[in-house]
C-alpha cells in the first residue's frame, strides 16, 4: 500500500462551484446522476504537465460520462486505481456521470449502505467516492442539491442535508424529495437517509428570533428513547450562542439514529447520522454513563457545525483542526452543564483517565504520531485519542496560556478569517497567536512532535532567603520517525501548601501570582524561584492536568497524604491519591510476580477511609478518589508487563479495601441512595456512582452479606445504572469461594438479564461486554458467546461489546499463557476485515504493544501478528496497524 504525505499537498486542479446529485434508490441497484459545475484553479501549477480534472471512485459501475455535453470515451480518460483522470484544460466545465452501486451487499459501512432495510450513507473520510466520481478531498466545497427518489413504502422517509425544496409521488408506488444545501461544504459532510422512520420534533427559537426545525428520527418503537437526544440538541444549541455567539445557520437540524454504524455519530450538514448508542436512553435501558454520552456527543456534532462544517480542514493531516477543537468544545460543554466547580474537575478527571488509559499507550507505542500526522497509508486509521484527545489539550492549552477572553478573541478572529474555508492548524495558531498579540511559534511543536513529554521536577527550598525553588527539566522519548525532540512549550500550572494545607501566596520576581500560577516551560531545562516562601511548602505541580505531560517528582507519602486531604486543586487532590494507589500496586504486582506474600499498609487504607467517608466532598469527587488506577494504566509504568501479576495486585487492594473498609462501605452505600424518580444530573449520577463503587468493593472481598445486597439491588433497580451495576458485582465475584454457589448467583442474574431485555439491541451489547470483561472469561467462553444467536460480527456495536471488549479490555484472558488469545485476536481480525476493515483496524490494535510483554507472550504475539500480516488479502487499515506494530 501506498504512504500518503502531508508534504505532498497539492491545490486542486479544479474547483467544484455546484453539485447536482440525482439517486435512484434501489438496494440492489442504485443508480446516481451527478453534474458537477466545475472551474479551473488557477491557483495551482500543474508543474508544466497538462492540467488534468481528477476524480475518485471506489466500487463502482460507471455508465457513462459527459465533458460540457460530449459523451466521453475510454480513450479520454484514464482510470488508476481509485482515480479516474480526465485531460482539459477548459475555464469552465460541467461534467455529469452517472454510475450504479449496490448498497445491500456495503458491509464495509462507509459509503451508501442498508441498515435493517433502509438507506444511510458515511462518508468521513473517503466514503463519498464510493457514491459517485468526486473531487473527494476536504478543500473542494461546492453547494448541494439532491434529488432523491425510492419506492414509498419501504422509504417513506427521504432525507439529504440542508432545506427540503420539493416532494411528491412518482409513477409505480415511488415519490421524490428534492433538497438543496445552499451552504458549501466538502463531501465528506454529504449523506442521504432514505428509510422507514418516526421522528419527534419540535421548533426551537434561535438567539437572532428565527425558529429552527429539530428532529431526531429513529425506528418505530424507539421514541420512548429520544427525548434526552432532544434535550441535549436544543442545550447544544444554546450553548453555543452563549459561550461563543456562535448561531445555527440552518432552518432545519436533524439527527437519525442507525443501528450499524462504524464511528460514534458524523456531523453531515444538517443531518447528522448517529450510531443508535448515542441517541437512545430512558432509564430503563441507559446507564448514567450512556446518559453522559448522548449529552457529550450530540453537543460534539451540532458544535461542528461551526468547527469543521463552515470551517473545515484543508487535507486529512489537518483533521484535529475540527476533532481537538470541538471534543475541547465538548469537554467545555458538559463542565457548564454541571456547573459547578467540583463537577467540572470530574469531568477533567474523566479525561485525564481517558489520556492516560489510551493516549499516553498510543503515543508510547508503534502507532505514535502528533496531532497533525505527517504520513498514513488508510485516513481512518488516524481518528485517534491522539487526534482527538490530545488535539484536545493543546487547543485547552492555549485557553490556558491567553486565558479565558483571550482565547475567546482568538477564536473571534479565526472564524472572521476563515468562515466558508478550508485551513491547517497553523492558521488555528495563526489566530490565537494574533489576537493575543503572542509568539506561539514555539507552540507548533505539540502538532509535529509525537510522544508524550516527560516532565522531571526538582524543589529546593532555603528557609534563610524564604526562596522556594521549582526546577522543570523536560524531555520526550523518540517515536517511530522521529529520534530526537525539541522542548515545547509548556503551561504548568503550580501551587504551594504550607503544613497547614492551605496555599501559600505566591511571588515570582516581585509578582503577586495569587494561589495559582501558570509557569510558561520553554526551556530543557528550567528554574523558577518563588519568593517570600515563608515555610517548607508542599508543591501542588501541573494544577487542573495543565498540560499532557507524565510530571515526575518524588513525592513522599507525607506529601500524598496531605494532597490527598487538602489541595484545593480537586484533580491534583486526586492525582495525589492516584499516587499513592500506584506506588502500592506496581510494588504488588512485583510481589505477585515473584510469589511473594501480599500486603496493603494503614497509611493507604486510612487515606482511603478519609476519603470515603469526608460527606464535605461531592460523592462524584469521592468516587473518583477511591477509584484506582486501571489495569492498563499499571501496565503503562512496567517496563515488562505481566497481565496477570497486575491484575492480581489490583484485585487484592480492591479486596483487602473491600474488608477493611467494610462497614465504612456498607454504610456509605445506604447514605448514597437516590430515592424517587430516577434523574441524570449530575448529583444524582454522583451519588450512584459512589454507591456502585461501595458495592463493588463490598463483592471485591465477597461476603454473603455483600452478594446478598447485590443481588437485592439487582432485582429492586429502578434503572439501568444500578442494574448493570449489580450485575457486574456478581459476575465479578462468580468465581470466589467464600460464598456459596457465587457462580450460580451470576449465571442466573445474567439468564434474567437477557431475557428481560432481549428486545434491546444496545442492553444485548452491554450483556455481552459484561461477559467479555469479566477475568473469569476466557477464550473458550467467548467463542461459546460467539454461537450465541444475538451475536453477529455483522454489527459494529455487536462486534465490538464481545471480541474486541475480550481483546482489549480482559487482560488476564487475552493473554492467556498459552496464546489462545491471541490466536483468538487474529482470527478475529481476519474474519471482520473481509466485512469491515474499518473495525477490523481498531481491533488490530489490541496488539500494539506486544513488544513490552514478557518473551514468553511476545513469542505467541508475533506468530499471531505474522499470520494476519502474512495474508495475501488484507484492508489498507489493517496491513497499516500491523505492518506498524511488526516494525
Ligand atoms: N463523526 C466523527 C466525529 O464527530 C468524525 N468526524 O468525530
Ligand atoms: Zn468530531
Amino acid at each position: 500500500p501506498q504512504t500518503i504525505y502531508r508534504k505532498d499537498y497539492t491545490a486542486p486542479s479544479y474547483l467544484v462551484d455546484a453539485v447536482e446529485l440525482g439517486f435512484d434508490l434501489d438496494p440492489a441497484r442504485t443508480v446516481v446522476a451527478n453534474r458537477l459545475t466545475l472551474r479551473r484553479n488557477d491557483a495551482a501549477g500543474t508543474g508544466g504537465a497538462r492540467r488534468e480534472i481528477e476524480l475518485y471512485g471506489e466500487e463502482l459501475q460507471l455508465v457513462a460520462i459527459r465533458l460540457n455535453g460530449k459523451a466521453l470515451g475510454a480513450r479520454d480518460y484514464a482510470i488508476d486505481g481509485a482515480l479516474l483522470r480526465i485531460p482539459c484544460d477548459a475555464q469552465d466545465v460541467v461534467l455529469e456521470i452517472e454510475t450504479i452501486c449496490v448498497p445491500e451487499t456495503n458491509t464495509t459501512l462507509s459509503g451508501l449502505y442498508v441498515s435493517n432495510g433502509n438507506f444511510y450513507t458515511q462518508c468521513e473520510a473517503e466514503g463519498f467516492r464510493r457514491i459517485t466520481y468526486f473531487p473527494d478531498r476536504p478543500d473542494v466545497m461546492a453547494t448541494y442539491t439532491v434529488m432523491l427518489r425510492a419506492d414509498k413504502r419501504q422509504f417513506p422517509v427521504l432525507l439529504s442535508n440542508g432545506n427540503l425544496i420539493e416532494e411528491g409521488d412518482l409513477p409505480d408506488g415511488r415519490h421524490y424529495a428534492l433538497w438543496e444545501d445552499p451552504f458549501k461544504k466538502p463531501s465528506y459532510l454529504f449523506a442521504l437517509v432514505a428509510a422507514s422512520l418516526v421522528c419527534q420534533e419540535e421548533t426551537f427559537p434561535l438567539q437572532d428570533g428565527r425558529r429552527a426545525l429539530l428532529q431526531v428520527w429513529v425506528e418505530e418503537g424507539n421514541l420512548d428513547k429520544t427525548d434526552y437526544a432532544m434535550q441535549s440538541l436544543k442545550r447544544s444549541i444554546r450553548w453555543d450562542e452563549e459561550r461563543w455567539n456562535l448561531e445555527l445557520d440552518l432552518d432545519r437540524f436533524m439527527i437519525v439514529a442507525v443501528g450499524d454504524f462504524n464511528m460514534g455519530a458524523m456531523e453531515n450538514k444538517g443531518l447528522n447520522i448517529f450510531n443508535t448508542k448515542y441517541v437512545l436512553a430512558n432509564p430503563r435501558v441507559a446507564t448514567d454513563v450512556d446518559f453522559q454520552g448522548i449529552e457529550a456527543v450530540v453537543g460534539h456534532e451540532y458544535f461542528h457545525n461551526w468547527t469543521g462544517n463552515r470551517v473545515t480542514c484543508r487535507d486529512w493531516f489537518q483533521l484535529s483542526l475540527k476533532e481537538g477543537l470541538t471534543v475541547f468544545r465538548d469537554q467545555e460543554f458538559s463542565a457548564d452543564m454541571i456547573g459547578t466547580a467540583s463537577g467540572r474537575a470530574v469531568t477533567r478527571i474523566d479525561q485525564v483517565r481517558t489520556l492516560r488509559q489510551a493516549q499516553f499507550p498510543e503515543d508510547a507505542g508503534p502507532m505514535a504520531h502528533p496531532v497533525r500526522p505527517d504520513s498514513f497509508v488508510e485516513i481512518n486509521n488516524f481518528y485517534t485519542v491522539t487526534v482527538y484527545e490530545k488535539g484536545a489539550e493543546v487547543v485547552r492549552m492555549y485557553q490556558t496560556l491567553l486565558g479565558r477572553d483571550g482565547f475567546r478573541k482568538g477564536m473571534d478572529l479565526y472564524f472572521a478569517r476563515h468562515d466558508e474555508q478550508a485551513v491547517t492548524c497553523d492558521d488555528f495558531r495563526a489566530a490565537m497567536a494574533d489576537a493575543g498579540g503572542r509568539d506561539l511559534s514555539q507552540f507548533e511543536r505539540w502538532y509535529s512532535q509525537a510522544g508524550t513529554p516527560v516532565v522531571q521536577a526538582e524543589t529546593h527550598y532555603d528557609a534563610e532567603r524564604q526562596t522556594y525553588t521549582l526546577r522543570l527539566v523536560q524531555s520526550c522519548p523518540a517515536t517511530p520517525g522521529q529520534a530526537g525532540k525539541l522542548p515545547f512549550h509548556i503551561p504548568v500550572a503550580v501551587g504551594l501548601l504550607g503544613a497547614d494545607g492551605r496555599d501559600l501566596p505566591l511571588t515570582l520576581d516581585g509578582v503577586d501570582l495569587g494561589t495559582t500560577a501558570v509557569l510558561e516551560l520553554v526551556e530543557a531545562d528550567q528554574s523558577f524561584v518563588f519568593g517570600g516562601v515563608r515555610e517548607q511548602p508542599t508543591p501542588s505541580i501541573l494544577r487542573d492536568f495543565s498540560a499532557p505531560v507524565i510530571l515526575k517528582y518524588g513525592y513522599s507519602d507525607a506529601e500524598l497524604v496531605l494532597l490527598f486531604s487538602h489541595d484545593s486543586d480537586p484533580v491534583n487532590r486526586w492525582e495525589a491519591g492516584q499516587r499513592l494507589a500506584m506506588g502500592r500496586l506496581l510494588k504488588l504486582a512485583e510481589d505477585a510476580a515473584a510469589g511473594r506474600s501480599l500486603d496493603l499498609d494503614d497509611v493507604f487504607v486510612d487515606a482511603m477511609r478519609k476519603m470515603l467517608v469526608d460527606a464535605s466532598l461531592d460523592p462524584a469527587f469521592r468516587e473518583q478518589a477511591l477509584l484506582l488506577p486501571s489495569e492498563t494504566m499499571i501496565a503503562d509504568q512496567m517496563d515488562v508487563v505481566d497481565p496477570m501479576a497486575i491484575h492480581m495486585a489490583r484485585q487484592f487492594v480492591r479486596a483487602d479495601i473491600g474488608a477493611r473498609l467494610r462497614s465504612e462501605l456498607r454504610a456509605q452505600y445506604d447514605a448514597s441512595q437516590t430515592p424517587g424518580e430516577y434523574s441524570p444530573d449530575a448529583e444524582s449520577i454522583g451519588r450512584r456512582a459512589l454507591k456502585n463503587l461501595c458495592l463493588a468493593y463490598l463483592c471485591a472481598a465477597p461476603d454473603e452479606a455483600a452478594i446478598a445486597l447485590a443481588r437485592r439491588q439487582f432485582d429492586e433497580a429502578g434503572n439501568m445504572t444500578d442494574r448493570v451495576a449489580a450485575l457486574g458485582a456478581l459476575v465479578h465475584a462468580r468465581a470466589s469461594s467464600a460464598v456459596a454457589d457465587a457462580a450460580a448467583h451470576a449465571d442466573d442474574a445474567l439468564r434474567r438479564f437477557y431475557d428481560e431485555f432481549q428486545g434491546e439491541a444496545l442492553v444485548v451489547d452491554k450483556w455481552f461486554a459484561m461477559q467479555a470483561s469479566a477475568p473469569t472469561t476466557d477464550v473458550a467462553a467467548v467463542r461459546a458467546l460467539m454461537t450465541h444467536p444475538a451475536f453477529t460480527l455483522r454489527n459494529p456495536n455487536r462486534a465490538r461489546s464481545l471480541v474486541s471488549t475480550f481483546c482489549g479490555a480482559n487482560p488476564v484472558g487475552f493473554h492467556a499463557p498459552d496464546g489462545s488469545g491471541y490466536a483468538f485476536w487474529a482470527e478475529s481480525v481476519i474474519a471482520l476485515d473481509a466485512l469491515n476493515p474499518q473495525v477490523a483496524s481498531r481491533l488490530a490494535r489490541a496488539m500494539d504493544r506486544w513488544r513490552r510483554y514478557a518473551p514468553a507472550l511476545q513469542k505467541h504475539m508475533k506468530k499471531a501478528l505474522q499470520q494476519v500480516a502474512g495474508r495475501a488479502t488484507l484492508s489498507n487499515d489493517v496491513r497499516e496497524v500491523v505492518g506498524k506494530a511488526l516494525a
